[in-house]
């Protein structure tokens, strides 16, 4: 069977160099997504892994469809829709600063309802990967997320939830409502600190720790000055980051850190072992521009950590 299954939308990405999108004379061209960029970076770290999703019928969709498929993922269960387009972003970075501009409304992926969904599918996966840019795109799409959570959890499914904030999708009223409700469904939360700094109003760490214990969930808090934290009982454990060599491109970190961290799952890691293989994912994804090109092979991951029963035991 598969390992882990996830969906989203994932759309045509186009880059502006140096000169930005206004002045660029050509974008580069690539494409990306939350729950791809997991997927990607599960199959490159050697484990089986399904991506489904709908896509339009256009010549991004299908540059998407075969760049996820020539990663190595499933793709049995994606589709393309004849009557809406891809989802489309750019992006730049001008001093230091990443601007994103969507173009993914009326998409095919905001078209998906809970009908598209394979319950088969989802039920024979260990995990399932969802994120909250999901249920921001539609209502349809939240119905959707819903409904594959109540598939997994009647079939013994673990639930892996990354918030993935994003407030030019929906309001912070509503998204703290509905990613606050799926983080008491999950059987892991991978929020950013930032994110619950938000969701839970507060800037307070030991009152954000606190929110996390009240949940079922395995807590790992993303984005410390410098280390990841696991949310224990009785204790926080501070992860240190891999230092980056060269800082390229922020984007695609954090989805890096969730296969990192879901791959140390799947060898049956601790969660603090876990979170130190999410940890080097992420430190790798950043240093090539790109939400997804970085991420590491299980040979890169060996060779760097130059001790192969860590990750192989
Ligand atoms: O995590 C990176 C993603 O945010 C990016 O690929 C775009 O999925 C995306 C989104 O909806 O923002």
């Amino acid at each position: 069977g598969i390992d882990v299954v996830t969906f989203g939308e994932t759309m045509g990405l186009l880059l502006g160099g140096p000169k930005g999108i206004e002045h660029a004379g050509s974008l580069d061209k690539s494409f990306g997504g939350a729950e791809s960029n997991v997927a990607i970076g599960l199959a490159r770290l050697g484990h089986s892994v399904g991506w489904f999703g709908r896509l339009g019928n256009d010549p991004m969709g299908q540059m998407i469809l075969k760049g996820i498929r020539g990663e190595g993922v499933d793709v049995s269960g994606a589709s393309l829709s004849a009557d809406e387009p891809t989802g489309l972003m750019l992006r730049e970075q001008l001093s230091g600063k990443t601007s994103v501009y969507y173009y993914r409304k009326l998409s095919a992926a905001s078209a998906m309802k809970p009908e598209h969904l394979n319950p088969e599918y989802i039920a024979a996966a260990k995990y399932l990967h969802v994120t909250g840019i999901t249920p921001a795109l539609s209502e349809s799409c939240r119905a959707t997320l819903r409904e594959a959570i109540r598939i997994a959890k009647a079939n013994g499914v673990k639930i892996v939830f990354d918030p993935n904030l994003r407030l030019k999708l929906w309001g912070l009223q509503e998204a703290r409502e509905t990613l606050l409700q799926i983080a008491e469904e999950a059987d892991y939360f991978l929020p950013g600190l930032d994110e619950l700094q938000l969701l839970y109003e507060t800037e307070d760490f030991e009152q954000i720790v606190g929110r996390l214990r009240q949940l079922n969930a395995q807590c790992v808090v993303k984005g410390g000055a410098d280390e990841t934290y696991v949310v224990g009982e009785t204790q926080v454990t501070a992860v240190p980051y891999f230092q980056a060599k060269h800082f390229i491109d922020p984007i695609g970190a954090g989805d890096g850190f969730c296969a990192g961290f879901l791959s140390g799952l799947l060898r049956g890691f601790e969660p603090v072992e876990a979170v130190r293989l999410g940890n080097l994912v992420g430190s790798l994804v950043v240093q090539m521009a790109g939400d997804w090109e970085g991420l590491p092979t299980l040979a890169e991951v060996e060779a760097i950590l130059g001790n192969q029963k860590h990750i192989e035991r």
